[in-house]
């Protein structure tokens, strides 16, 4: 893995402004996986993972298009209409198809954008990585930041510190696209209600929220 790392560094073809998110995705998603996920996630599969999610974000809509029908992979006719969620797809299908990297990677970067219910260790860190790398200064995402670091210190459970930042993120991009008037995918609203629904249940035996 160390060497497709390596690989897939030196192919990177992207604005400074991208490859330093990029690079801050990496740190944080290391950061978040070494946190929540020391059993789960080595480190280098955080890193490539965070090296791939955005590949494709720079490319034509068209040249994205031709990706996902190289590979096969049907878009949904709605999508058209949101071609920012593309390049989970198109970045996906490259992180297989040119770089053979392993499946658990393709679904952390094909779900970077909309998070999904039930998220996987490694997608829910490339999702969650992404909103909060140190790069990003617009308020909403330092506020979250900020949100997500005063959980984790001071709740016991970890586990759900993380989860109320997840919620809080997802509630903050349907506020954006709202104010936007832009379509929100199903899995965006799916994943919010997932993760709501886990903060909301109580400790049965203390009644208490943990
Ligand atoms: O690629 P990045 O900029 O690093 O981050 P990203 O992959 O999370 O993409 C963010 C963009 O995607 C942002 O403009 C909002 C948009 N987005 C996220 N979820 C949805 C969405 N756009 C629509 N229309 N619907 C969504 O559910
Ligand atoms: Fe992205
Ligand atoms: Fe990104």
């Amino acid at each position: 893995m160390k060497e497709l790392i390596e690989t897939v560094r030196r192919d990177l073809s992207m604005s400074e402004k991208r490859r330093r998110h990029t690079e801050g995705v990496v740190e944080t998603a290391k950061l978040l996986a070494e946190r929540h996920f020391p059993a789960e996630i080595a480190p280098e599969e955080a890193e490539l993972a965070a090296l791939l999610h955005d590949y494709t974000k720079e490319y034509p809509v068209e040249k994205q298009l031709e990706i996902c029908r190289q590979y096969g992979m049907e878009v949904p006719a709605e999508e058209l209409e949101t071609p920012k969620l593309l390049h989970a797809r198109s970045a996906s299908l490259l992180a297989e198809h040119l770089y053979g990297a392993p499946e658990k990677i393709c679904s952390a970067v094909r779900w970077h954008t909309t998070g999904r219910p039930a998220m996987r260790p490694l997608e829910l860190v490339i999702y969650f990585a992404d909103y909060i790398e140190p790069g990003r200064t617009d308020p909403a995402c330092t506020r979250l930041r900020e949100y997500y670091e005063r959980q984790y210190q001071s709740r016991r459970d970890k586990t759900r510190a993380l989860y109320l930042a997840l919620v809080r993120s997802f509630d903050t991009t349907v506020r954006f696209l709202l104010a936007e008037r832009k379509p929100i995918d199903s899995c965006t609203v799916e994943a919010r209600n997932d993760y709501l629904r886990l903060v909301k249940t109580t400790n049965p035996h203390t009644g208490k929220d943990g």
